[in-house]
């Protein structure tokens, strides 16, 4: 990894939180993202399991995290199982963690090898009756693939079928959409980074340039930064690309006239930021994209008002819909007709705006909590309204990351140019 570490004391914190929310004589365990395959020898580059870097900080493969705060024995637990290197991994794959480096990302004392797992999990459960595994659950996860942690699930529960199961997944959903102030730093140091590719792009951008050059501008900015590269598939998408809401092509040439949106954030340390701008590919809107541009950025400051303690999701999102619904009346994109026949299960803004305002952010992108949870301080939202006029090859969208403070909430990218005079001007080297 890139990065420079982040602080033992945030793992330790997490955890400690955790042991909180346990029933009596409970088992957690959890377990790090397979190494998936592509072809032939070809592997995807690791991304380790969200909740277990949470845990432990450990970013590596086949580490287990094993807690049972009321074992009779301290030393038990909590228990952290590393790959055990040797002179060959050492040669073909190079360093792997040592149980001294285990020890100081973690804050956890007690470090084995993972060969040791199986005995050890049997002499803990002699003493425990609730086991907690995780499962995906967030909501939009389709993935038909099984991952590490579900075949801990099968092996758990056909190896111990006496014990109670329980699910570590809500309990974890609720902890990690409060953000420590180290998340909030990490966070904002991706938004920093991500501000820094933006900026550079903004001096590149004219017409002619591909939409893959931008993107590899983005990319060597994020590297030369410490990040690991692109927290999601950036979307660079010129002219009527703009529409597509997950254009990832980003191989269309950038044409004069058209505008150019950028759905981009670099991660860092495992925490991400998600950015959207969308520029004027000459360097100056014309005066009907520059309406659009303003409607957008009307609806996202409002709709950053909204993001205070007590709101929740389907309240804001139904009044950002009425925002957006005005928005449009002006542009003359709908009509009082469209309004009043409208569906209400899909108003009639739904048409140029079909997606949500808002989601969490932090460790995943898409980071998860219930809807119905109620915004508190510590949460980071992204908020990102957008207009998509096919029939014009007109789409915008603004996106910035929100976080939700005791008295309100404070922007995390209010240093990355989003007025459309102030981006046109830094275009034309003003
Ligand atoms: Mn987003």
């Amino acid at each position: 990894m890139k990065y420079i570490p982040l602080s033992n004391d945030l793992f330790t914190l997490n955890r400690a939180n955790l042991r909180k929310k346990l029933k009596p004589n409970s088992v957690v365990v959890i377990r790090a993202n397979d190494i998936l395959p592509t072809n032939a020898d070809g592997t995807v580059p690791f991304v380790q399991n969200s909740h277990l870097f949470y845990l432990t900080g450990i970013d590596q493969e086949e580490t287990i995290f094993l807690m049972a705060p009321d074992f009779p024995d301290e030393k038990m637990r909590e228990i952290l199982f590393l790959r055990e290197t040797n002179e060959e991994i050492a040669v073909w794959e190079g360093h792997k963690f040592t149980k001294e480096e285990g020890k100081e990302l973690s804050g956890i004392e007690n470090i084995k090898w993972n060969h040791e797992f199986e005995k050890i999990f049997y002499t803990i459960l002699a003493e425990s009756e609730n086991i907690y595994l995780y499962g995906n659950e967030h909501i939009r996860n389709a993935t038909k693939v099984e991952t590490a942690n579900d075949k801990l699930v099968k092996w758990c529960m056909s190896r111990y079928p006496l014990y109670n199961y329980e699910r570590l997944a809500p309990i974890l959903y609720d902890l990690r959409c409060i953000k420590s102030k180290e998340e909030v730093k990490a966070i904002s140091h991706a938004c920093e980074i991500t501000e820094k590719g933006f900026r550079k792009v903004l001096e590149l951008i004219r017409p002619g340039v591909w939409e893959y050059e931008v993107e590899a501008e983005y990319a060597y900015d994020f590297l030369r930064n410490r990040s690991r590269g692109f927290a999601y598939e950036p979307i660079i998408a010129g002219g009527g690309n703009s529409c597509v809401l997950h254009y990832i092509d980003n191989n269309r040439q950038l044409k004069d006239g058209d505008v150019l949106l950028m759905d981009v954030g670099a991660e860092y340390g495992n925490y991400n930021a998600d950015m959207t701008r969308t520029i004027p590919v000459n360097g100056k809107f014309t005066k009907r994209q520059r309406q659009v541009y303003d409607a957008v950025l009307r609806v996202k400051n409002q709709a950053t008002d909204m993001l205070t303690p007590g709101n929740a999701i389907p309240e804001y999102h139904k009044a950002v819909g009425d925002l957006m619904t005005k928005e449009l009346l002006e542009l003359g994109l709908i009509d009082k007709t469209d309004i009043k026949n409208e569906d209400p299960d899909w108003p009639a803004y739904k048409k140029y705006f079909m997606h949500g305002t808002s989601h969490h952010l932090g460790l995943d992108v898409h980071d998860y909590a219930s809807v119905y949870k109620k915004f508190a301080p510590g949460m980071i939202f992204t908020v990102e309204p957008g207009i998509y006029i096919p029939a014009e090859g007109i789409g915008i969208r603004i996106e910035d990351d929100i976080l939700i403070t005791k008295t309100g909430h404070d922007n995390l990218m209010k240093n990355i140019p989003i007025h459309a005079e102030e981006i046109e001007d830094l275009m034309n080297g003003n």
